[in-house]
Protein backbone atom coordinates (compact mmCIF):
# COMPACT_ATOMS: atom_id res chain seq x y z
CA UNK A 1 0.00 0.00 0.00
CA UNK A 2 1.29 3.26 -0.91
CA UNK A 3 2.25 5.71 2.13
CA UNK A 4 0.34 8.86 2.50
CA UNK A 5 2.82 11.76 1.80
CA UNK A 6 1.63 15.38 1.97
CA UNK A 7 1.18 14.91 -2.04
CA UNK A 8 -1.82 12.39 -2.05
CA UNK A 9 -2.91 12.94 1.41
CA UNK A 10 -6.70 13.38 1.16
CA UNK A 11 -6.72 12.03 -3.10
CA UNK A 12 -9.55 10.07 -2.46
CA UNK A 13 -11.82 12.26 -1.30
CA UNK A 14 -11.48 14.31 -4.65
CA UNK A 15 -14.77 12.96 -6.67
CA UNK A 16 -13.47 11.55 -10.17
CA UNK A 17 -14.90 13.07 -13.78
CA UNK A 18 -17.68 10.38 -13.35
CA UNK A 19 -18.97 11.54 -9.74
CA UNK A 20 -18.79 14.92 -10.88
CA UNK A 21 -20.54 14.61 -14.26
CA UNK A 22 -23.33 12.58 -12.14
CA UNK A 23 -23.61 15.16 -9.19
CA UNK A 24 -23.82 17.90 -11.96
CA UNK A 25 -26.89 15.82 -13.51
CA UNK A 26 -28.58 15.45 -10.39
CA UNK A 27 -28.04 19.01 -9.32
CA UNK A 28 -29.82 20.09 -12.74
CA UNK A 29 -33.18 17.90 -12.38
CA UNK A 30 -33.16 19.38 -9.04
CA UNK A 31 -33.06 22.58 -9.85
CA UNK A 32 -35.73 22.70 -12.92
CA UNK A 33 -38.11 21.25 -10.67
CA UNK A 34 -37.90 17.59 -12.86
CA UNK A 35 -37.75 13.95 -11.13
CA UNK A 36 -35.26 11.79 -9.57
CA UNK A 37 -36.14 8.08 -10.95
CA UNK A 38 -34.50 4.99 -8.99
CA UNK A 39 -32.96 4.04 -12.07
CA UNK A 40 -30.90 7.68 -11.96
CA UNK A 41 -27.65 8.51 -9.38
CA UNK A 42 -28.29 10.53 -6.58
CA UNK A 43 -25.90 11.24 -3.48
CA UNK A 44 -25.96 8.71 -0.74
CA UNK A 45 -27.07 11.33 1.62
CA UNK A 46 -30.22 11.97 -0.33
CA UNK A 47 -31.20 8.03 -0.72
CA UNK A 48 -30.56 8.01 3.27
CA UNK A 49 -32.62 10.74 4.25
CA UNK A 50 -35.41 9.52 1.43
CA UNK A 51 -35.85 5.90 2.69
CA UNK A 52 -36.04 7.47 6.72
CA UNK A 53 -38.49 9.40 5.55
CA UNK A 54 -40.69 7.18 3.39
CA UNK A 55 -40.29 4.12 5.36
CA UNK A 56 -40.95 6.54 8.96
CA UNK A 57 -43.99 7.59 6.82
CA UNK A 58 -44.93 3.86 5.53
CA UNK A 59 -44.42 2.44 9.35
CA UNK A 60 -46.92 5.51 10.34
CA UNK A 61 -49.89 4.63 8.14
CA UNK A 62 -49.34 0.76 9.31
CA UNK A 63 -49.02 1.67 13.40
CA UNK A 64 -52.21 4.23 12.49
CA UNK A 65 -54.55 1.40 11.81
CA UNK A 66 -54.29 0.88 15.64
CA UNK A 67 -56.42 3.60 17.20
CA UNK A 68 -59.25 3.34 14.35
CA UNK A 69 -59.07 -0.71 14.40
CA UNK A 70 -59.56 -0.54 17.83
CA UNK A 71 -63.26 0.99 17.01
CA UNK A 72 -64.92 -1.15 13.98
CA UNK A 73 -66.51 -3.48 16.71
CA UNK A 74 -67.94 -0.53 18.59
CA UNK A 75 -68.74 1.68 15.90
CA UNK A 76 -72.48 3.34 16.21
CA UNK A 77 -74.34 1.59 13.23
CA UNK A 78 -73.70 -0.98 10.36
CA UNK A 79 -73.25 2.11 7.94
CA UNK A 80 -70.58 3.93 10.08
CA UNK A 81 -68.32 0.37 10.84
CA UNK A 82 -68.53 0.43 7.19
CA UNK A 83 -67.10 3.20 6.52
CA UNK A 84 -64.63 2.78 9.16
CA UNK A 85 -63.60 -0.08 8.12
CA UNK A 86 -62.81 0.90 4.34
CA UNK A 87 -60.57 4.05 6.19
CA UNK A 88 -58.53 1.05 8.18
CA UNK A 89 -58.15 -0.28 4.93
CA UNK A 90 -56.90 2.25 3.28
CA UNK A 91 -54.33 3.50 5.12
CA UNK A 92 -53.09 -0.29 5.22
CA UNK A 93 -52.85 0.53 1.50
CA UNK A 94 -51.09 3.63 1.97
CA UNK A 95 -48.45 1.96 4.08
CA UNK A 96 -47.91 -0.57 1.15
CA UNK A 97 -47.55 2.07 -1.62
CA UNK A 98 -44.64 3.52 0.84
CA UNK A 99 -43.27 0.55 1.47
CA UNK A 100 -42.27 0.28 -2.21
CA UNK A 101 -41.51 3.95 -2.87
CA UNK A 102 -39.23 3.05 0.08
CA UNK A 103 -37.50 -0.38 -1.72
CA UNK A 104 -36.62 1.51 -4.39
CA UNK A 105 -34.48 3.31 -2.62
CA UNK A 106 -32.28 0.02 -2.20
CA UNK A 107 -33.86 -1.27 1.06
CA UNK A 108 -36.05 -4.34 1.37
CA UNK A 109 -39.28 -4.43 3.25
CA UNK A 110 -38.32 -7.19 5.56
CA UNK A 111 -35.25 -5.10 6.80
CA UNK A 112 -37.77 -1.83 7.27
CA UNK A 113 -40.53 -3.78 8.88
CA UNK A 114 -37.17 -5.41 11.21
CA UNK A 115 -36.12 -1.83 11.83
CA UNK A 116 -40.08 -1.04 12.79
CA UNK A 117 -40.98 -4.17 15.37
CA UNK A 118 -37.66 -4.14 17.40
CA UNK A 119 -38.08 -0.28 17.98
CA UNK A 120 -35.48 1.43 15.98
CA UNK A 121 -37.79 3.11 13.51
CA UNK A 122 -39.37 5.96 14.16
CA UNK A 123 -42.98 6.38 13.54
CA UNK A 124 -45.54 9.24 13.72
CA UNK A 125 -45.90 10.71 17.50
CA UNK A 126 -49.87 11.02 17.41
CA UNK A 127 -50.60 7.29 16.97
CA UNK A 128 -49.01 7.03 20.33
CA UNK A 129 -51.94 8.49 22.52
CA UNK A 130 -55.72 6.29 23.20
CA UNK A 131 -58.60 6.34 21.35
CA UNK A 132 -60.76 6.22 24.06
CA UNK A 133 -64.37 7.33 22.91
CA UNK A 134 -66.35 7.40 19.51
CA UNK A 135 -65.98 10.87 19.14
CA UNK A 136 -62.32 10.32 18.75
CA UNK A 137 -63.27 8.88 15.55
CA UNK A 138 -64.38 12.34 14.59
CA UNK A 139 -61.28 14.09 15.88
CA UNK A 140 -58.92 11.82 14.54
CA UNK A 141 -60.23 12.04 10.58
CA UNK A 142 -60.68 15.73 11.01
CA UNK A 143 -57.48 16.78 13.38
CA UNK A 144 -55.46 13.69 12.39
CA UNK A 145 -56.15 13.18 8.84
CA UNK A 146 -56.61 17.20 8.33
CA UNK A 147 -52.98 17.85 9.19
CA UNK A 148 -51.61 14.55 7.30
CA UNK A 149 -52.83 16.18 4.15
CA UNK A 150 -51.86 19.93 5.35
CA UNK A 151 -48.44 18.01 5.42
CA UNK A 152 -48.91 15.61 2.77
CA UNK A 153 -50.22 17.88 -0.39
CA UNK A 154 -46.81 19.95 -0.98
CA UNK A 155 -45.41 16.06 -0.62
CA UNK A 156 -46.94 15.20 -3.80
CA UNK A 157 -43.95 17.49 -5.63
CA UNK A 158 -41.59 15.74 -3.86
CA UNK A 159 -38.33 15.27 -5.92
CA UNK A 160 -38.33 11.86 -5.90
CA UNK A 161 -40.48 10.09 -8.11
CA UNK A 162 -41.79 7.01 -6.28
CA UNK A 163 -42.24 9.20 -3.55
CA UNK A 164 -44.81 12.08 -5.47
CA UNK A 165 -46.52 9.26 -6.88
CA UNK A 166 -47.70 7.28 -4.25
CA UNK A 167 -48.74 10.87 -2.52
CA UNK A 168 -51.49 11.62 -5.16
CA UNK A 169 -53.44 8.97 -4.60
CA UNK A 170 -53.20 9.02 -0.60
CA UNK A 171 -54.04 12.70 -0.18
CA UNK A 172 -57.19 11.81 -2.53
CA UNK A 173 -58.03 9.39 0.04
CA UNK A 174 -57.06 11.33 2.85
CA UNK A 175 -59.81 14.11 1.81
CA UNK A 176 -62.10 11.61 2.06
CA UNK A 177 -60.87 10.57 5.54
CA UNK A 178 -60.57 14.11 7.04
CA UNK A 179 -64.04 14.70 5.45
CA UNK A 180 -65.66 11.59 7.32
CA UNK A 181 -64.45 12.67 11.04
CA UNK A 182 -65.59 15.70 10.58
CA UNK A 183 -68.68 15.05 9.40
CA UNK A 184 -68.89 12.33 12.92
CA UNK A 185 -67.77 15.17 14.95
CA UNK A 186 -70.55 17.56 12.93
CA UNK A 187 -73.12 14.68 13.97
CA UNK A 188 -72.31 14.36 17.74
CA UNK A 189 -72.44 18.14 17.73
CA UNK A 190 -75.85 18.04 16.83
CA UNK A 191 -76.92 15.20 19.35
CA UNK A 192 -77.41 15.01 23.23
CA UNK A 193 -75.15 17.19 26.18
CA UNK A 194 -73.31 14.36 26.48
CA UNK A 195 -72.44 13.41 22.81
CA UNK A 196 -71.47 17.13 22.59
CA UNK A 197 -69.30 16.58 25.75
CA UNK A 198 -67.69 13.80 24.53
CA UNK A 199 -66.97 15.55 20.30
CA UNK A 200 -65.55 18.67 22.75
CA UNK A 201 -63.02 15.81 25.38
CA UNK A 202 -61.89 14.40 21.86
CA UNK A 203 -61.12 17.64 20.23
CA UNK A 204 -59.37 18.77 23.65
CA UNK A 205 -57.06 15.83 23.56
CA UNK A 206 -55.94 15.55 19.88
CA UNK A 207 -55.38 19.13 19.62
CA UNK A 208 -51.83 19.21 20.20
CA UNK A 209 -50.61 16.27 19.48
CA UNK A 210 -52.10 17.01 16.00
CA UNK A 211 -50.41 20.22 15.44
CA UNK A 212 -46.93 18.35 16.95
CA UNK A 213 -47.22 15.71 13.96
CA UNK A 214 -45.41 18.60 11.87
CA UNK A 215 -42.35 18.00 13.37
CA UNK A 216 -40.33 20.40 15.98
CA UNK A 217 -40.00 24.46 15.25
CA UNK A 218 -37.93 24.93 12.56
CA UNK A 219 -34.85 26.05 14.53
CA UNK A 220 -34.68 22.36 16.23
CA UNK A 221 -35.50 20.24 12.57
CA UNK A 222 -32.18 19.05 11.97
CA UNK A 223 -33.25 17.45 8.95
CA UNK A 224 -35.68 20.26 7.15
CA UNK A 225 -33.02 22.57 5.00
CA UNK A 226 -31.25 19.95 3.32
CA UNK A 227 -34.82 18.15 2.72
CA UNK A 228 -35.99 21.99 1.43
CA UNK A 229 -33.09 22.13 -0.44
CA UNK A 230 -33.42 18.86 -2.31
CA UNK A 231 -37.08 19.87 -2.72
CA UNK A 232 -38.40 16.61 -0.93
CA UNK A 233 -40.02 18.77 1.73
CA UNK A 234 -41.46 22.17 0.20
CA UNK A 235 -42.64 23.62 3.22
CA UNK A 236 -40.64 24.04 6.72
CA UNK A 237 -42.64 22.03 9.60
CA UNK A 238 -43.46 25.49 11.11
CA UNK A 239 -45.04 26.87 7.58
CA UNK A 240 -47.65 23.57 7.63
CA UNK A 241 -48.12 23.85 11.10
CA UNK A 242 -49.52 27.65 10.35
CA UNK A 243 -51.77 27.07 7.52
CA UNK A 244 -53.03 24.03 9.29
CA UNK A 245 -54.18 25.80 12.68
CA UNK A 246 -55.57 28.52 10.15
CA UNK A 247 -57.91 25.84 8.98
CA UNK A 248 -59.20 24.62 11.89
CA UNK A 249 -59.60 27.72 13.81
CA UNK A 250 -62.48 28.57 11.21
CA UNK A 251 -63.77 25.19 10.67
CA UNK A 252 -64.12 24.21 14.52
CA UNK A 253 -66.56 27.61 14.44
CA UNK A 254 -69.43 25.17 11.91
CA UNK A 255 -68.71 22.29 14.59
CA UNK A 256 -69.79 25.11 17.29
CA UNK A 257 -67.36 23.78 19.10
CA UNK A 258 -63.51 25.87 20.76
CA UNK A 259 -60.04 24.24 20.10
CA UNK A 260 -58.55 24.09 23.66
CA UNK A 261 -56.30 27.29 22.98
CA UNK A 262 -56.91 30.44 24.64
CA UNK A 263 -54.06 32.28 22.97
CA UNK A 264 -55.14 31.27 19.64
CA UNK A 265 -55.10 34.34 17.09
CA UNK A 266 -54.39 35.95 13.93
CA UNK A 267 -51.90 38.07 13.93
CA UNK A 268 -52.62 41.21 11.40
CA UNK A 269 -49.26 42.60 11.77
CA UNK A 270 -47.08 39.59 10.93
CA UNK A 271 -50.27 37.67 8.86
CA UNK A 272 -49.46 34.73 11.00
CA UNK A 273 -51.31 32.48 13.71
CA UNK A 274 -50.46 32.85 17.11
CA UNK A 275 -50.99 29.27 19.73
CA UNK A 276 -49.74 28.42 22.79
CA UNK A 277 -46.43 26.99 23.36
CA UNK A 278 -46.03 23.20 22.32
CA UNK A 279 -44.98 20.79 24.96
CA UNK A 280 -42.26 19.77 23.30
CA UNK A 281 -40.58 17.63 26.20
CA UNK A 282 -43.41 15.76 25.63
CA UNK A 283 -43.30 15.37 22.08
CA UNK A 284 -38.96 13.70 22.54
CA UNK A 285 -40.54 11.60 25.12
CA UNK A 286 -43.00 10.03 23.16
CA UNK A 287 -40.71 10.19 19.84
CA UNK A 288 -38.26 7.94 22.33
CA UNK A 289 -40.66 5.47 22.72
CA UNK A 290 -42.21 7.03 26.37
CA UNK A 291 -45.55 8.00 24.90
CA UNK A 292 -48.97 6.30 26.80
CA UNK A 293 -49.38 3.87 24.20
CA UNK A 294 -45.82 3.39 22.44
CA UNK A 295 -45.43 -0.33 24.21
CA UNK A 296 -48.35 -1.00 23.22
CA UNK A 297 -48.56 -0.57 19.74
CA UNK A 298 -45.65 -2.11 19.24
CA UNK A 299 -46.03 -5.35 20.93
CA UNK A 300 -49.93 -5.14 18.62
CA UNK A 301 -47.71 -5.01 15.89
CA UNK A 302 -45.96 -7.42 16.53
CA UNK A 303 -48.36 -9.79 17.20
CA UNK A 304 -50.02 -9.32 13.96
CA UNK A 305 -46.75 -9.68 12.13
CA UNK A 306 -46.88 -13.09 13.55
CA UNK A 307 -50.55 -13.91 13.56
CA UNK A 308 -49.98 -13.16 9.41
CA UNK A 309 -47.01 -15.97 9.05
CA UNK A 310 -49.00 -18.64 7.56
CA UNK A 311 -50.46 -16.06 4.83
CA UNK A 312 -47.09 -15.30 4.10
CA UNK A 313 -46.18 -18.62 3.86
CA UNK A 314 -48.84 -19.49 1.51
CA UNK A 315 -48.47 -16.44 -1.10
CA UNK A 316 -44.83 -17.46 -1.29
CA UNK A 317 -45.50 -21.42 -1.85
CA UNK A 318 -48.31 -20.26 -4.14
CA UNK A 319 -46.13 -18.05 -6.00
CA UNK A 320 -43.40 -21.19 -6.08
CA UNK A 321 -46.10 -22.87 -7.79
CA UNK A 322 -47.17 -20.66 -10.47
CA UNK A 323 -43.81 -19.49 -11.03
CA UNK A 324 -43.11 -20.48 -14.18
CA UNK A 325 -46.29 -21.39 -15.71
CA UNK A 326 -49.20 -19.27 -17.54
CA UNK A 327 -51.99 -19.88 -14.56
CA UNK A 328 -52.40 -17.17 -13.17
N1 LIG B 1 -43.50 11.94 14.99
O1 LIG B 1 -35.72 17.24 11.32
P1 LIG B 1 -37.16 16.89 11.49
C1 LIG B 1 -51.45 9.38 8.64
C2 LIG B 1 -38.63 13.09 13.91
S1 LIG B 1 -49.82 8.95 8.86
C3 LIG B 1 -42.40 11.17 15.08
O2 LIG B 1 -38.12 18.00 11.39
P2 LIG B 1 -38.09 15.75 9.00
C4 LIG B 1 -52.50 8.51 9.13
C5 LIG B 1 -37.99 13.06 12.52
O3 LIG B 1 -38.31 11.87 11.86
C6 LIG B 1 -48.98 10.44 8.52
N2 LIG B 1 -41.17 11.59 14.73
O4 LIG B 1 -37.50 15.70 10.48
C7 LIG B 1 -52.31 7.15 9.24
C8 LIG B 1 -36.56 13.23 12.87
O5 LIG B 1 -36.05 12.00 13.39
P3 LIG B 1 -34.76 11.24 12.78
C9 LIG B 1 -47.54 10.45 8.86
C10 LIG B 1 -41.07 12.84 14.26
O6 LIG B 1 -38.12 14.36 8.50
C11 LIG B 1 -53.30 6.33 9.76
C12 LIG B 1 -36.59 14.16 14.07
O7 LIG B 1 -37.88 14.02 14.64
N3 LIG B 1 -46.98 11.50 8.06
O8 LIG B 1 -51.69 10.38 8.12
O9 LIG B 1 -37.41 16.77 8.17
C13 LIG B 1 -54.52 6.89 10.22
C14 LIG B 1 -36.33 15.61 13.71
O10 LIG B 1 -37.39 16.16 12.90
C15 LIG B 1 -42.17 13.68 14.11
C16 LIG B 1 -45.72 11.51 7.61
O11 LIG B 1 -44.96 10.63 7.90
C17 LIG B 1 -43.43 13.19 14.50
N4 LIG B 1 -44.55 13.93 14.44
O12 LIG B 1 -39.59 16.27 9.20
C18 LIG B 1 -54.73 8.25 10.09
C19 LIG B 1 -45.35 12.65 6.68
N5 LIG B 1 -41.75 14.86 13.62
O13 LIG B 1 -35.28 10.45 11.65
C20 LIG B 1 -53.74 9.07 9.53
C21 LIG B 1 -44.01 12.50 6.03
C22 LIG B 1 -40.43 14.77 13.47
O14 LIG B 1 -33.82 12.32 12.32
N6 LIG B 1 -42.95 12.98 6.85
N7 LIG B 1 -40.01 13.55 13.86
O15 LIG B 1 -34.27 10.39 13.88
C23 LIG B 1 -42.62 14.29 6.93
O16 LIG B 1 -43.23 15.16 6.32
C24 LIG B 1 -41.43 14.64 7.78
O17 LIG B 1 -40.67 13.47 8.00
C25 LIG B 1 -41.82 15.32 9.14
C26 LIG B 1 -40.51 15.53 9.95
C27 LIG B 1 -42.46 16.67 8.87
C28 LIG B 1 -42.75 14.42 9.94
Amino acid sequence: MAATTPQNAGLSAVPSYEQEQSQARFDALIEQDSRIEPRDWMPEAYRKTLTRQVSQHAHSEIIGMQPEANWITRAPSLKRKSILMAKVQDEAGHGLYLYSAAETLGTPRDELNDQLMSGRAKYSSIFNYPARSWADMGAIGWLVDGAAIANQVPLCRASYGPYGRAMVRICKEESFHQRQGFEILLALSRGTEAQRKMAQDAINRFYEPSLMMFGPPDEQSPNSAQSMAWKIKRFSNDELRQRFVGMIAEQVKVLGMTLPDPELRFDEETGRWIHKELNWDEFMAVIKGNGPMNSHRLERRREAHREGAWVREAAAAYARKYENSEVA
